[in-house]
């Protein structure tokens, strides 16, 4: 599938610098099955790398000067490694930008390369295309120039360079891109990167995502209020519980307990934390069991707290997952990613993909006068070098 996307790049490549690239990097997307704004509040959580990457062709050039193509943005800009980078107006850019300032700052020497890039990653659908851009980056800077950088620390300078561009995202995306294992879905312990590794057979289930195609501006936002609010409910546990050192440590008991004393918004987002880190150690023993059925409830409760409690859901989302909720043949349904826009990802009885796709799909573009789109997922590997 990604033959085509890494003929194009690399054939662009050769047309612009008249030579082949040095190196090829596939960088992929991500899904989620669960444990969703819990990365950043030391939780669980349970996502892939996808078959759909973004293919970077490189070549050093021999100068202080780089050159990045995006093909399909059709754009392009160069920097210079010797002066001091700063933030542009271009977002694709900051993100390149990001990674050279990040290794940069953390003592990694590099010079000068081209690059041209193209993905098959949907952007804004909530599959961190910009995570597979921050990590192909840094892996494909790593190869050219010999680095010695471990596949963890790829992560976490890939989310350095999002902070540095303004989301104050966790490391679950970063981390799936680089970590990704065909056909294994990873459950990663945001606290101390621990993981391991975990078949992601659905058994009698598809797993497909509904893009909503719709991506509210509120995300940046609205994301880094949340991890705020969350600090101040975790500083309000400790307090009162000193033996608590993290929203893992917490049960829902002792949280109900101090209630009057959480702001109520506040304490909607906690509560909905500690519930969330308790279902992702649930559903990953349900997928180990083969318990597909509770795997799907779980993932339509975690909907229900995102959306409630939350508050990262939107109208279309919303009506995505209650709608699935009418299905017999979806055992689950749930936003997935950050919200307010993106996909949905739901466990389908196999044989009935098609029937619930056209179904939904007039049912969405009646209520919307949007066009739903489907994704049925492949989980590939983590970013690798391209190799004939
Ligand atoms: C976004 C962030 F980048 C992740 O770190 C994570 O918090 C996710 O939203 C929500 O689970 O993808």
């Amino acid at each position: 599938m990604n033959e085509l996307l890494i003929q194009t790049t690399s054939q662009f490549f050769q047309e612009k610098f008249g030579q082949a690239p040095q190196k090829i990097v596939l960088s992929p997307g991500r899904i989620n099955i669960i444990g969703e704004h819990v990365d950043y509040n030391d939780g669980y959580v349970l996502p892939a790398a996808i078959d759909k990457v973004i293919c970077f062709a490189l070549e050093k050039n021999n100068t202080k000067k780089s050159r990045v193509i995006a093909i399909d943005l059709n754009d392009e800009f160069e920097f210079d490694l010797t002066k001091e980078i700063q933030l542009s107006e271009n977002v694709w850019t900051n993100y390149v930008l990001g990674v050279v300032k990040q290794l940069q700052d953390n003592g990694f020497s590099f010079e000068g390369f081209n690059c041209v890039f193209s993905s098959n990653i949907p952007v804004g659908s909530g599959l961190s295309s910009s995570a597979a851009l921050e990590c192909g980056m840094i892996f494909g800077i790593k190869e050219l120039f010999d680095l010695k950088i471990e596949k963890k620390d790829i992560a976490l300078l890939g989310q350095k360079a999002e902070h540095w561009v303004g989301i104050n995202c966790g490391i679950m995306d970063q981390f799936s891109s680089v970590h990704g294992l065909e056909n294994k879905v990873i459950k990663l312990d945001c606290n101390t990167l621990e993981f391991s590794y975990h078949d992601a057979n659905f058994k009698d289930y598809s797993l497909i995502l509904f893009d909503s195609n719709v991506k509210h501006s509120l995300f940046t936002s609205e994301y880094n209020t949340r991890r705020i609010e969350c600090e101040t409910g975790l500083s309000i546990i400790k307090q009162n519980f000193p033996e608590i050192k993290s929203f893992r440590d917490c049960s829902e008991e002792q949280l109900l307990s101090i209630q009057d004393k959480i702001d109520p918004t506040v304490f909607k987002r906690v509560h909905y934390v500690v519930k969330e880190i308790k279902r992702v150690t649930q559903a990953c023993e349900a997928l180990d069991n083969g318990n597909i059925e509770f795997l799907g409830q779980l993932l339509f409760e975690t909907h229900d707290g995102l959306s409630a409690e939350y508050e990262v859901s939107c109208a279309e989302l919303d009506m995505l997952v209650n709608a699935a909720k009418q299905e017999d043949a979806i055992v689950g349904s749930r936003l997935m990613g950050g919200g307010f826009g993106g996909c949905t990802i739901n466990l389908i009885k196999k044989g009935y993909e098609n029937e619930l796709k056209n179904k939904f799909s007039s049912h969405y573009l009646d209520t919307f006068g949007i066009e739903l789109k489907f994704y049925d997922v492949k989980i590939g590997n983590g970013t690798s070098i391209y190799t004939t």
